[in-house]
């Protein structure tokens, strides 16, 4: 069919090669070249393309907050005269977040919002047969009267998405419909035995005389027959816009759209002059598919029950901030349904429109929305930007047939809730004017769009019953974090069972879930918080097994598909929010594996879940439990060629316990005609003193691994000193156990081993190491995780005055065996807040007697995070 689609195009361009070229429609991509500046004064330009955002780096680095404000792009267009009798548009598609166009120095309009495209009408300010000047600010500084106002995501500035200049015969498909496609299809009625299609198409006249033209309009097959076809005698008044309705007889026993045959029409309009000469054509996709749900048996799907399993999905990639390459970007959709997923919720705003379209064409349902997130202004400006945004957002999205949901609002109190400077009447005020836009957005969607369904995600919190704004939409989707930022994992089908019972007559569905999550952090004894893949697998895989156990659950989207950037956040790696199920660049971690093998049954499929780049340690450890999954029913497991084990999937997953030797291992897991090997290097000891090894990293104060990819070695977890082996006499992990935000040095810097100096061991004087005799080089890590740092400098990030700001002092000798390192080791005096130190140094190991790390205490408690031990030859 794509075949179909390039030939129509080729149609165009021929009929403009053979008539006139100032009659047809044309669209040039506006992307190359162009001049950039942050400069108020505007000099500084730079040459930049399109997509293109300012903050790719500065959302990434040490400093805390990246810049928000005017950024100015210039570009020079050439108009030759034989298009002077054309209409000429300039389309952009995403500038985030507010726009003002100038061309030749005059100004065309201004638009708001960051995520839906805008069109312009430049043809009164265009000179022909010479260059004319395009000019854009745009500004991505907080706005009060535009939402996002706050959101757990970077708020990239730029002209990020394609531009475009469209030049257009007199008469044509109308852009000035909220910068929709002019046309849009609905379904008014559809069942497995028949549909029709009806075509709502809006036309443009820009003559000053009146104007006949021919509508046709036409459907065909997936095989490119035609299988309908309307055409139409027209007439468009002088400088006017019109509307048509065609709506087709009906279509028997049409073949119907669904993720597992995602079967697609085609649409194709044109508008001909009176000799037919083709003056402006559009093509769609048609897909005959219906929605509903039901409170007690979830989502309907063509009238079938069908449990929605998918994903969230951000727009940026490391790298590229949100200004990301589309064949990147369409990389997503096919990981994400390869992973065997039926929905995508684009969060928290509108996504390009192509992945829409690939979202057709490979099947995959969507959830769309804008990005009302976190709270509301209550303006009228803000009141009416909402109003224009979601406009903008139903109209430009309409024919997409994979959108079964428009939402727009995302938990909407949760400022309100953790609010502590409103007063309580202002509060109440807050819930009022918010639910206010909540019920014209929603009365307002449902008008617009009435084949879809309504959708509004909400966080834990029974604000949203009380206020009722949870009554609202048609599918509730709750946000919740049971093992992560609230209580247990099992908590959530008591949650969802207590909704159940309480608001019998709401249909909801999981809308996100998930734990942060790092693919170099790993543990045996993994727990809330502690960012590993393994408490990521756990997580994942009972919300997987409480939302297929009830019925009444229409589904559930991960958070997220991918890491993305969240300026604030200081995680295991900075600024990044790690829920993703891929990382930032779209590396898959372990659990994408999982899902894979819970929900694509399409080809058998085995995953080891090991990262054959990292070395594995097993200390005191005869065999390790790894994790296998697989869609198929059993797999065996063989280790250095020896059949080892046979083991049984369950929802995917299988564990076999592999006693791995020192030294290079090769594992295969083979069901049917699937094998995965995966050769993996083991340090295994149960004496360190006659261990040979060339590194050995110890990750002080946790429970879990660390990977560091610059030494090349995995650091093992802490454990208590037992005579030939390692670890603490004394101290007390610095706790990540009970929640990762409080006291955790969060963004460390000058490093990026965060997963080693996030964690520590306070109060420890003495940890020791049986290494054998030789000369080592040693580097001990550490970072001071509580008291402000006394040292004035650029780097401190304190911008934020903690309220109990502790005063005390932590001073320390450092020696290893007998020797003094470091006298008086101050991290507060010395170093920036949150500063990553490695102090090294060499030490000869005779006698027998291992290393001893001895912090000696002057005032207040030592702290270490870690250590790392290389062999000098
Ligand atoms: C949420 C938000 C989302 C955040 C996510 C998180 O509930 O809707 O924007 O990124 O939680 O990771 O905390």
């Amino acid at each position: 069919m794509q075949h179909i689609i390039s030939h129509l195009k080729t149609l165009v361009i021929l009929f403009c090669a053979v008539f006139s070229y100032e009659l047809c429609a044309q669209k040039i991509t506006l992307n190359s070249g162009w001049q950039f500046t942050l400069d108020a004064a505007k000099t500084n330009w730079q040459t930049v393309n399109i997509p293109h955002n300012w903050n790719t780096d500065d959302a990434l680095d040490d400093i805390s907050g990246y810049f928000r404000g005017v950024g100015w792009y210039q570009k020079q267009v050439y108009i030759p005269k034989e298009k002077k009798d054309l209409v000429h548009y300039l389309n952009f598609k995403g500038v985030n977040q507010e726009a003002n166009v100038y061309v030749n120095g005059n100004y065309v309009g201004n638009h708001k919002g960051g995520y839906t495209a805008f069109n312009f009408n430049i043809t009164e300010f265009l000179k022909f047969d010479a260059y004319n000047s395009i000019e854009v600010s745009v500004d991505n500084s907080h706005n009060e009267n535009i939402p996002p106002l706050d959101a757990d995501f970077t708020f990239y500035g730029g002209i990020y998405r394609d531009v475009e200049l469209i030049a257009l015969p007199k008469q044509h498909f109308s852009l000035n419909d909220f910068a929709s496609d002019g046309f849009y299809v609905d379904y008014p009625n559809v069942s497995k035995e028949k549909a029709e299609v009806e075509v709502t198409v809006l036309l443009d006249n820009f003559d000053i005389k009146a104007a006949s033209n021919q509508l046709q309009v036409s459907i065909s097959d997936a095989e490119g027959k035609i299988i309908q076809t309307d055409s139409k005698k027209i007439k468009i008044g002088a400088n006017a816009s019109e509307t048509f309705k065609i709506h087709f007889p009906e279509i028997h026993n049409p073949k119907l759209w669904s993720p597992e045959q995602p079967y697609l029409y085609r649409l194709q309009l044109l508008l001909k002059d009176t000799d037919g000469t083709i003056l402006d054509e559009k093509l769609s996709h048609i897909a005959f598919r219906w929605v509903s749900v039901d409170p007690n048996k979830g989502l309907f799907l063509n009238g079938n029950p069908y449990k929605i399993i998918g994903v969230n999905r951000h727009q940026d990639y490391e790298g590229y901030g949100n200004a990301v390459p589309m064949q990147l970007q369409e990389k997503d959709i096919h990981l994400i349904k390869d992973m065997g997923a039926n929905i995508i919720r684009f969060a928290h705003y509108p996504h390009a429109q192509e992945l829409y379209k690939l979202c057709d064409e490979l099947g995959l349902l969507v959830w769309s929305e804008i990005p009302i997130v976190n709270k509301v202004t209550n303006t009228p400006e803000f009141f009416e930007t909402s109003m224009t945004m979601q406009e903008e957002h139903l109209k430009q999205y309409y024919n997409f047939p994979s959108v079964v949901m428009f939402g727009y609002m995302n938990e909407i109190f949760l400022r309100l809730v953790f609010d502590n400077k409103s007063t309580e009447k202002e509060k109440e005020a807050a819930k009022v004017y918010s639910y206010a836009l909540a019920k014209q957005l929603e009365e307002f969607t449902r008008k617009m769009a009435p084949n879809r369904l309504t959708v509004m995600a909400l966080h834990f919190n029974e604000v949203y019953n009380d206020t009722k704004i949870a009554d609202l939409s048609m599918l509730i989707g709750w946000n919740l974090y049971f093992g992560w930022y609230n209580d247990t994992i099992p908590d959530l089908g008591i949650f969802l069972d207590d909704q159940h019972k309480h608001f019998p007559n709401r249909s909801i569905m999981v809308s996100e879930y998930g734990p942060g999550a790092d693919v170099n952090v790993s543990s045996t004894t993994p727990k809330k918080y502690d960012y590993t893949q393994e408490y990521q697998l756990i997580l994942h895989k009972s919300y997987y097994e409480q939302v297929t156990s009830r019925d009444f659950v229409a589904g559930m989207t991960a958070w997220n598909f991918a890491d993305f950037g969240s300026e604030f956040r200081g995680e295991t790696i900075p600024h990044v929010n790690q829920k993703g199920l891929v990382q930032y660049n779209r590396e898959p971690k372990a659990i994408y594996y999982w899902y894979k093998s819970v929900l694509n049954k399409k080809a058998p499929f085995v995953y080891i879940a090991l990262n054959a780049k990292h070395p594995l340690n097993l200390i005191k450890e005869d065999k390790r439990t790894v994790s296998l999954f697989s869609n198929q029913k059993k797999a065996e497991v063989f280790l250095n060629g020896k059949l080892i084990d046979s083991v049984v999937f369950s929802n995917g997953l299988a564990t076999a316990d592999i006693p791995f030797i020192n030294g290079e291992n090769e594992l295969k897991l083979v069901a049917d005609t699937q094998v995965e090997t995966k050769t993996i290097q083991v340090f295994k000891s149960d004496n360190l003193k006659t261990a040979d090894f060339k590194r050995f990293g110890i990750n002080i104060g946790s429970h879990f691994s660390f990977y560091d990819k610059d030494h090349e070695v995995t650091f093992v977890p802490d454990r208590g000193y037992s005579e030939q082996l390692y670890g603490h006499v004394d101290g007390t992990p610095y706790n990540i156990t009970k929640d990762r935000n409080q006291g955790i040095p969060n963004n460390v810097i000058n490093t990026e081993k965060e997963g080693i100096f996030q964690t520590m061991l306070e109060g420890c004087t003495s940890y020791k190491i049986d290494i054998p005799n030789g000369n080592y080089k040693i580097s001990l890590y550490f970072v001071e995780p509580q008291i402000k740092s006394k040292v004035e400098t650029l780097y401190n990030l304190s911008a934020i005055k903690e309220p109990n700001e502790i005063t005390q002092e932590r001073i320390f000798d450092i020696l290893l065996n007998t020797t003094v390192i470091e006298s008086q080791f101050d991290l507060a005096k010395a170093y920036p807040d949150k500063y990553g130190v490695t102090l090294t140094s060499s030490i000869s190991i005779d006698n027998n007697e291992g290393l001893h790390i001895a912090l000696r205490p002057i005032k207040g408690k030592p702290v270490i995070s870690g250590v790392l031990i290389e062999k000098i030859n």
